[in-house]
């Protein structure tokens, strides 16, 4: 089979395209287990930001997928539906396959006919994904494909789901990076990448997919494997290590068991990024920071959410940014933030400001606390994601002020507040963000002086962007420079146009194991057609 798996282009505010532009890493995944002897392309489409529509044109004539797999977040919903009208226009015989948080936790935005989808993957993806290819490939019924739900008889049928994989075996083998097509993966210059040590968290906090995706457990990855994993990105060029575990911090001993490791492979010149927990952070850090730095850690990514208690509760985030000392609860994140600091690493503060009970005091006291804390502000409002705790606690009490998905990025207020309307929140933390970003400038100078020197006017000019000379005398207030700045950043969402030529509509009456080999069919009676430009 020839398989294109596709990653959206929408980035959000806080890791602007211009510095960053990670791997996703589900897609190598994937391809590192599908079968052998299939032939497999990786396009992240965020590497083609500003030119969606023919690096997808390109990809489907070079490759000639019979298979078209997409991987989509909630935000990124409305750019991958069109992707899949434009496929469907041009190459209607291709299976269409999507997967990931949206997909899989909010499946019934994808079985309208009028999609185009032709399956949806729910939850992990590996084994599903290479049980649907062998079925197809052979041609063999789709149900029993477990974590499947498929198009059939007009209808979307749903198999039973996938227990989640164990990873202490080989049910996960390691990604495939080779089969990624484009390049230009960058963190501030250097090459970067992304490995997975383990998967999944115990706690519970309410905005946070993970519970509904894959229930409250945690599994890992031997050891052994991470540090092959991590040698492969090395020797593929990577600089920069991104470790994508949705909580490595819940076991520190197999953390620094994982730190000694990296050291001994001689893997701690890599520059590596990590989220954690301040609880764990806190508690062991004055063993664990030291060693973190010895690995190579430099930037960790901090789940302090708010620094409100009141906050804490309704995001139900206090027992991981807090510790039991002398009889009383105590809030780990100051704790976490200095510990990490004094060993030489950077912190990334993840900060959640505007809930539904939040004043303007409240959401000025989290963005005093980043000022003075944190190296990188990370500060988002409350989102609710599909199946989340907090969606369904939003629904309920009719919180949902915005249901356009694609703004559901992070940093846009989309839930409604007692004190304030969604557009205040977002003005006051644009109105401080911005600076704190300027300053970190220093600090990527001193690690990369090349980088800073050569785009500094650039990325100046993204996080201002809105902002005219008129604001910057004092002409206009700056709220006129945030207005343009959303108006810009609504334009910036427009990855390809909504074309009223692309349909979704696929041939009628053949089923899914048939499209696969009809698509095979067809490119070999229609591909010097398409090649010549007449695809339709
Ligand atoms: C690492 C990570 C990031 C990294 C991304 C680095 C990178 N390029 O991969 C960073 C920090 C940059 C990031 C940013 C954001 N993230 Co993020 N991130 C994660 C995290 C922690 C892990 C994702 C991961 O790589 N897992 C490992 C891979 C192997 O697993 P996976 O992605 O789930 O893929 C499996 C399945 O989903 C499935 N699958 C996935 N795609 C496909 C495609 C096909 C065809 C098939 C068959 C199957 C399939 O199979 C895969 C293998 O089993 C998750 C989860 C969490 N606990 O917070 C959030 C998460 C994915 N992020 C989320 C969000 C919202 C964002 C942001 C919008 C805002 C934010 N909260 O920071 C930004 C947007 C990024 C952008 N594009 O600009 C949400 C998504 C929710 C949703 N419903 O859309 C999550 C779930 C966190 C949450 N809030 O609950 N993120
Ligand atoms: S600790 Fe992190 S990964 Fe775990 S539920 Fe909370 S936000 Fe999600």
């Amino acid at each position: 089979m020839r398989v294109l798996l596709l990653s959206m282009p929408d980035s959000f505010e806080h890791t602007p395209a211009i510095a960053i532009r990670m791997p996703n890493g589900a897609l190598a995944s994937l391809a590192g287990n599908l079968d052998a002897g299939h032939e497999v392309a990786i396009a992240d489409l965020l590497l083609a930001q500003s030119s969606v529509k023919p690096t997808v044109e390109r990809l489907i004539v070079t490759y000639r997928p019979q298979v078209v797999g997409l991987s989509v977040m909630t935000f990124q919903r409305r750019t991958a539906q069109r992707i899949i009208r434009l496929i469907r226009s041009r190459f209607p015989h291709v299976v269409i396959v999507v997967g990931g948080y949206d997909p899989s936790l909010a499946p019934e935005a994808w079985t309208d006919p009028a999609v185009g989808v032709d399956a949806i993957v729910r939850g992990e993806g590996e084994v599903t994904f290479r049980e649907l290819i062998r079925a197809l490939e052979i041609g063999t019924p789709l149900s029993s494909v477990r974590g499947l739900w498929f198009r059939e008889d007009g209808t979307f049928r749903r198999n039973a789901p996938r227990p989640i994989a164990s990873l202490d075996g080989n049910e996960v083998r390691l990604p495939r990076r080779d089969a990624r097509v484009l390049h230009g993966y960058t963190m501030l210059g250097r090459q970067i990448d992304v490995v997975e040590s383990s998967r999944g968290c115990t706690f519970d906090c309410s905005f946070c997919s993970i519970i509904e995706m894959r229930g409250r457990n945690f599994h890992r990855f031997p050891i052994e494997r991470v540090i092959c994993d991590i040698a492969d990105a090395q020797a593929r060029g990577a600089r920069a290590v991104f470790f994508v575990d949705d909580n490595i911090t819940l076991d520190v001993p197999r953390f620094e068991a994982l730190c000694h490791a990296i050291i001994e492979a001689g893997l701690n010149r890599i520059d590596y990024l990590v989220q954690g927990m301040t609880s764990s952070i806190a508690t062991h850090g004055e063993r664990l920071a030291p060693l973190m730095r010895r690995a190579g850690f430099r930037y960790v990514f901090l789940g302090i959410e708010n620094v409100i208690d009141d906050d804490l509760q309704f995001l139900k985030a206090r027992a991981k940014n807090s510790r039991q000392r002398d009889g009383q609860r105590t809030n780990t994140t100051r704790a976490a933030i200095d510990v990490l600091q004094r060993h030489g690493m950077l912190v990334v503060g993840g900060l959640i400001v505007g809930n539904p009970d939040d004043d303007q005091a409240s959401i000025e006291a989290n963005l005093a606390f980043a000022r003075r804390h944190v190296d990188w502000p990370y500060i988002q409002h409350p989102t609710p994601y599909p199946g989340t705790p907090m969606a369904l606690d939003a629904e309920r009490r009719g919180l949902i002020d915005n249901d356009r998905v694609e703004e559901y990025d992070g940093t846009t207020a989309i839930l409604r507040n007692r004190h304030l309307p969604a557009e205040d929140i977002e003005f006051l933390r644009w109105r401080a963000e911005r600076w704190m970003k300027v300053r970190h400038m220093k600090t990527a100078w001193r690690h990369d002086p090349w980088f800073v020197l050569t785009r500094s006017r650039a990325m100046l000019a993204h996080t201002f962007r809105g902002t005219t000379w008129r604001t910057w005398c004092g002409l206009e207030p700056s709220r006129a420079a945030f207005d343009r700045y959303r108006q810009l950043r609504t334009r910036e969402r427009e990855y390809l146009p909504a074309s009223t030529e692309d349909v979704a509509q696929r041939p009628p009456g053949r089923e899914v194991p048939a499209h696969a080999v009809d698509a095979d069919a067809w490119w070999r009676g229609r591909g010097a057609d398409v090649e010549a430009g007449h695809g339709r």
